[in-house]
C-alpha cells in the first residue's frame, strides 16, 4: 500500500532494517555531508547494501529539535521500497501496458479494461479541505534560518535546501509543476530559486515575464519587452537593467519539504513539460496524492507534507547562486537566478526536514538516477523503437554518457539514434552518446570498451553537434551552449562505405564447451 506520508515511508525503512537513527549532535555545517558521503560509499561499514542505509539526524546542532532526513533512495533496494516494487523493470513494464493499449473491439474487450481505467482513477490527484501540513500554519515570525539546512561542501556559497519539491503553475494551461530545484538560503526572508533555464518551471517564469511585458500599457515594442528579453537572455554577469525598464509581477511558487517517496522522486523525472507531477506520483503509487490549498498563494500542496514554504519570486529580479558542490563532482559556478521570497510556513506538528547531498558519484541521487534510466526506457522506445537498452554510468553523471543499443536496420541509423535522443526532452543535454550494436550489454562497461574501441575508426564514426548543455557542464565553450559527441560504434556496413570484410567475434563453440565442462573437476585446476 502506499506511502502516505514521510512518516509511513520512515517507519517502513525502519522495520526493513533500512534506516539508522543517529542520536549524537552533528552539525548541519558540512559534518552531515562527511559522514553521509562515508555511508554512501562504503566506507563506513559493512551494511547489507551499497549505498549504507538512511539516516535520520535526531540531534542536529542549531536545528530547533527537528530530525533531518538522508540518503532515504540510497540504494537499489530503498529505490525499489520507494516505489513498492522488487525491480524497476515492473513500472517499465506498467508503463508499457499503458502505452500498448489499444481500443477495444466488442464488449468483452471493454469489460477486460475496465480495471485498468480504474486504475488510471488512481493517478489523479484529490483535493482535500486540510491535512497534516497545516498543523502548524506561521503567517509571521517565521524565517528559513530555522530550517536544518545543510551546507555541504568547504567552499559553497552557503546553506541550500537541497531535496525540495518546487510547485509553480503554467500560466497558459494552468497545470502544476513540481520540480526538484535546489535553493540557496540568503537570509529569513529570501532563497536562490536554481531553476536552470531549460527547465519547466523556468519556462512557467519566462511565460510570465512575456505577458509582463505584453500588457496593454506596454503596447508595441516597449521597455519591458527588451527588459524581458533581457532578463531571459541573461546569464551571468549580463547586462543590467535600468529601474524603468522592469517587468513587474510575481510569480506565485510553493515548495514542498519531506514528501511521499514517490512524490519526491517525481519531482526529478524527467516528465514531459504538460505531465503534472502529481498524476506521475498517482502512476508511482497508485493512490491519489492528497492536495491542499496554500494559504498565501494560489497553488496546492501535498496534505501531508512536512514543511511547506509558501512564497514568490519577483520577475525582475535575479541574484548570484552558488557555488554548490554539485553532482558533477566539482562546484557549479556562480550564475544569477531569480529570488524566492517567502510569505508563510506550515508544517506538521515535530516537522521533519528531508535533504540529499551531491558530489562525487556514487551517491544518493545516483540511485534515483538509475531509477529514472529503467522507468524512461520505454517512453524512449516510443519515438525511438529500435533502442534496445540505455546504461547512463554513475560517473557519467547522467548527462555526459549515454551508452545504447540499437537494433540497426539501415544506413545511418546509428546518427538517427543520436540526433533522436539530442531531441528528447532532458536527454538533449547528453554530451557524449555511444551507440553499438544489439549484441553488446551496455550494462557491461567491459563489453562495451572492448566492442566500441574495436569497432570505431574515429575520425569516420564521431559526430560532433552543438546545441544547448547543461548548466553544470564547466567545460563547454559557453555556459548552457555546447558541443556533444556521438560514437557510431555499430557495425559499418557496405551500404554506409564499408567495403572491408567484419571479422566474427570470437567464440568457442558449444560442443567443446560441453566437453571442458565435463572433465573440469578432473583437471583439479580450482
Ligand atoms: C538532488 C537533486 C537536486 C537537483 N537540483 C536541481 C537544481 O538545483 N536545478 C535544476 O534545474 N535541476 C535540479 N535537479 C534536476 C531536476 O530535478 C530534474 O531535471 C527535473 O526533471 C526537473 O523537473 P522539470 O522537468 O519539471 O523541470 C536536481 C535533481 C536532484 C535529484
Ligand atoms: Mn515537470
Amino acid at each position: 500500500m502506499a506511502y502516505n506520508d514521510l512518516r509511513e515511508w520512515i517507519d517502513a525503512l525502519e522495520r526493513a532494517g533500512e534506516l539508522k537513527r543517529i542520536r549524537a549532535e552533528v552539525n548541519p555545517v558540512l559534518e552531515i555531508t562527511e559522514i553521509t558521503d562515508r555511508v554512501s560509499k562504503g566506507a563506513a561499514g559493512n551494511y547489507r547494501f551499497p549505498g549504507g542505509p538512511a539516516l535520520l539526524f535526531e540531534n542536529v546542532k542549531g536545528g530547533n529539535s527537528i530530525p533531518v532526513l538522508i540518503n532515504q533512495f540510497g540504494s537499489e533496494r530503498r529505490m525499489q521500497m520507494a516505489l513498492e516494487v522488487n525491480s524497476l523493470d515492473e513500472i517499465a513494464e506498467r508503463i508499457r501496458e499503458l502505452l500498448n493499449m489499444k481500443s477495444p473491439e466488442g464488449f468483452l474487450e471493454k469489460l477486460k479494461m475496465l480495471p485498468m481505467l480504474a486504475d488510471m482513477g488512481k493517478f489523479f490527484p484529490k483535493s482535500v479541505s486540510t491535512g497534516p501540513c497545516k498543523e502548524v500554519i506561521e503567517k509571521k515570525d517565521f524565517s528559513l534560518l530555522d530550517l536544518p539546512a545543510l551546507q555541504c561542501w568547504p567552499k559553497d556559497a552557503g546553506r541550500f535546501i537541497t531535496l525540495p519539491c518546487v510547485i509553480t503553475r503554467d500560466p497558459r494551461t494552468g497545470k502544476r509543476n513540481v520540480g526538484m530545484y535546489r535553493m540557496q538560503i540568503y537570509d529569513a526572508m529570501t532563497a536562490g530559486m536554481h531553476w536552470q533555464r531549460q527547465k519547466v518551471a523556468a519556462e512557467h517564469y519566462r511565460e510570465m515575464l512575456r505577458r509582463g511585458a505584453a500588457s496593454p500599457a506596454d503596447a508595441g515594442a516597449g521597455s519591458k519587452t527588451r527588459a524581458a528579453v533581457d532578463i531571459m537572455a541573461r546569464s551571468g554577469g549580463g547586462s543590467m537593467l535600468a529601474p524603468g525598464e522592469r517587468p513587474a509581477g510575481k510569480m506565485e511558487v510553493a515548495v514542498a519539504i519531506g514528501t511521499d517517496p514517490a512524490l519526491t522522486f517525481s519531482a526529478i523525472v524527467p516528465a514531459p513539460p504538460d505531465v503534472e507531477e502529481f498524476i506521475v506520483a498517482g502512476f508511482l503509487r497508485q493512490k491519489p496524492v492528497e492536495l491542499v490549498k496554500c494559504e498565501t498563494v494560489d497553488l496546492e500542496v501535498p496534505a501531508g507534507a512536512e514543511i511547506v514554504l509558501e512564497g514568490y519570486v519577483n520577475l525582475d529580479e535575479l541574484r548570484t547562486e552558488g557555488p554548490f558542490g554539485d553532482h558533477t563532482g566539482f562546484y557549479s559556478l556562480e550564475d544569477e537566478y531569480p529570488v524566492f521570497h517567502l510569505t508563510c510556513v506550515t508544517h506538521r506538528k515535530n516537522p521533519i526536514y528531508a535533504t540529499t547531498i551531491v558530489g562525487k558519484p556514487p551517491m544518493e541521487d545516483g540511485w534515483m538516477g538509475k531509477a529514472v534510466e529503467r522507468i524512461f526506457l520505454p517512453l524512449m522506445k516510443l519515438t525511438l523503437p529500435e533502442i534496445i537498452d540505455v546504461n547512463l554510468p554513475v560517473e557519467g553523471i547522467f548527462h555526459n554518457l549515454m551508452i545504447v543499443s540499437i537494433r540497426k536496420s539501415y544506413p545511418g541509423h546509428a546518427r538517427k539514434v543520436m540526433n533522436g535522443i539530442w531531441a528528447l526532452g532532458q536527454a538533449m543535454f547528453t554530451k557524449c552518446i555511444v551507440v553499438v550494436d544489439e549484441d553488446v550489454n551496455v550494462q557491461d562497461i567491459g563489453d562495451v570498451v572492448l566492442k566500441v574501441f574495436n569497432h570505431i575508426d574515429p575520425e569516420r564514426d564521431i559526430q560532433f553537434t552543438l546545441g544547448p548543455v547543461d548548466s553544470l557542464d564547466h567545460a563547454a565553450r559557453l555556459p548552457n551552449f555546447g558541443s556533444k559527441m556521438g560514437i557510431d560504434a555499430t557495425r559499418k556496413w557496405p551500404t554506409e562505405g564499408f567495403m572491408r570484410p567484419w571479422p566474427d567475434e570470437i567464440l568457442m563453440d558449444e560442443k567443446t564447451k560441453a566437453a571442458v565442462d565435463k572433465k573440469w573437476k578432473e583437471l583439479e585446476i580450482e
